[in-house]
């Protein structure tokens, strides 16, 4: 018997498809198993289309969040604490994954410690060669014109024998000479972890030498590993995160479970300590984090707390798309929320998505006022932010969105200003005002205010709120804020239409 439904006479595909005159009983069954397969193509094809559809006639509704900033500023941590609060389960999901971000992070700052060191060794090797030798502060930025908009200062490296922060420079060369020796194989894997992160990628424009992430790496790192898995048969895999095990990743948690001690006594030893206390090795904000941490992330069968996972650091390359359903008073509404590549390099890709966003969170970093861009190192890190905001604030595709301002990191301000950093020293127009939390906080508002004032054709209202969105409970209370500010703007406009 035939299924005539399939064939028609206009088709082209119809006599290709038409069963021979004497076709056997295999021959007709394996007909019908391929057309039934046709067919199920086809319905998918046909499905997956009237989805996209939907899609689209539903998203008119939807509301369109832009993470905007320069890098660094926790853009895509804001992006993890709302994912944390509408999509718990999809951090669980992805809890694996960054493990090896992680271990990435405690790596490469190991790797910076080490190399700092060295530097460190020249000089001592220099000062008992003769006292003049010119010493540069590591990792500090060259000095360079200084910025339009709050003037700030670029630092000079300070050299000064009595400054020495080493404390017993024979005893402590020799035992980081060993340290150093046997953290070799484990600091030689950062290479491999940063393929592996960013699949071979590299991307200009940007810092040096960093590491990027596209949208998904968190389920392709899974899902590599399992194809490599599944291509030996002997191996029974379940796909389950609990089971994944990358052979590289799981090489590397060998090796630091046997560095744990080594590392804990890098990170004790007084040449460190010294140096980090003189501000002559500058570590990433993280760094700290996760070394302080290191006999917990160092023990075998670590699983990243969500602690972890906020702290964690890896740079967004483009643009990410992140759906979320909100509820506010018994309507749910999809919230689709875009986290971007701040470097200078990554800007350019943030204007397509001006044409239809309802809201930005432009988020700056308060406590960056003695750092300077990596991308351009004579550019002071809170004049970049204002400068960027200015254009934000100024460009006219988006004089009607919703704007909210987070003035972020201030638990790194605080921590700044206990450990005696001065304001005027990097910025100079703050002048003879108290160095206190407050007046800062305050002094850096005003100006982020008064861009917005001068650049407010619409007088539409700036939301602003200090945070540090690494801190959970606070940063959950305020994106239920923004959340109600944004949904009142909604509907005003649900109901002008
Ligand atoms: N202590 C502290 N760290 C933060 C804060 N916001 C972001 N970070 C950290 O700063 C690093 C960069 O943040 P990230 O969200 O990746 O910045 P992005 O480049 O703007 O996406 C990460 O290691 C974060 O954990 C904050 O308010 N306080
Ligand atoms: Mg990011």
């Amino acid at each position: 018997m035939r299924t005539p439904s399939i064939y028609s006479q206009d088709d082209p595909l119809t006599e290709a498809l038409k069963p021979s005159e004497n076709e056997t009983e295999e021959q007709r069954r394996v007909r019908l198993q391929q057309e039934t397969e046709a067919r199920l193509v086809s319905e998918r094809i046909d499905e997956d289309l009237r989805q996209e559809r939907e899609r689209m006639r539903k998203s008119r509704g939807d509301v369109k969040l832009l993470l905007l900033g320069q890098a660094e500023s926790g853009k895509s941590t804001l992006q993890k604490q709302f994912q944390l609060m509408y999509k718990p389960h999809s951090l669980d999901q992805e809890r694996v994954s960054w493990r090896t971000v992680i271990y990435f992070n405690v790596i490469r700052s190991i790797k910076h410690i080490l190399s700092t060191l060295e530097s460190w060794d020249d000089y001592i090797e220099g000062v008992d060669a003769g006292p003049t030798k010119y010493v540069p502060a590591v990792s500090s930025p060259s000095p360079g014109p200084s910025s339009p908009m709050m003037s700030p200062r670029t630092p000079n490296g300070i050299s000064s024998r009595s400054n020495s922060p080493f404390t017993s420079t024979a005893a402590g060369k020799s035992s980081v000479a060993s340290l150093r020796r046997r953290l070799s194989p484990l600091v030689a894997a950062d290479t491999q972890l940063a393929d592996k992160l960013s699949g071979g990628v590299a991307v200009s424009g940007s810092g040096k030498g960093n590491v990027f992430v596209r949208t998904g790496w968190q389920a392709r790192t899974i899902e590599n590993a399992l194809g490599r898995r599944r291509q030996r048969p002997s191996v029974d895999v379940e796909k389950t995160e609990e089971n994944f095990h990358d052979p590289l990743i799981e090489e590397i948690a060998r090796m630091l479970e046997a560095s744990k001690d080594d590392i804990r006594e890098l990170w004790a030893h007084p040449t460190v300590k010294g140096l980090i206390a003189k501000r002559r090795m500058k570590l990433d904000e993280w760094a700290e984090f996760f070394l302080r941490h290191i006999p917990r992330i160092a023990s075998a069968g670590y699983i990243p707390t969500t602690d972890d996972i906020l702290h964690a650091r890896i740079q967004t390359m483009g643009v990410s798309e992140h759906v979320f359903d909100v509820t506010i008073h018994g309507k749910s509404v999809s919230w689709h929320l875009f986290d971007v590549g701040g470097a200078r390099g990554q800007r350019h890709s943030w204007v397509p998505y001006f044409d239809d966003a309802n809201a930005i969170i432009f988020v700056a970093p308060i406590s960056a006022f003695d750092q300077y861009l990596e991308e351009d190192p004579r550019t002071n890190r809170i004049d970049d932010s204002l400068q960027l905001f200015t254009q934000i604030c100024s460009n006219p595709l988006l004089k009607s969105v919703h704007l909210v301002l987070f003035l972020n990191k201030t638990d790194l301000l605080r921590a700044k200003l206990d450990s005696g950093l001065k304001v005027k020293k990097y910025i100079t127009s703050f002048g003879d005002r108290v160095n206190d939390y407050e007046t800062i906080v305050q002094y850096f508002r005003a100006h982020f205010l008064q861009v917005h004032r001068k650049n407010n054709e619409n007088r539409r209202v700036l939301y602003t709120h200090f945070t540090s969105v690494v801190d959970t409970k606070a940063t959950q209370r305020i994106i239920g804020n923004v959340r109600d500010s944004i949904f009142r703007g909604y509907l005003q406009s649900a109901a002008l239409v």
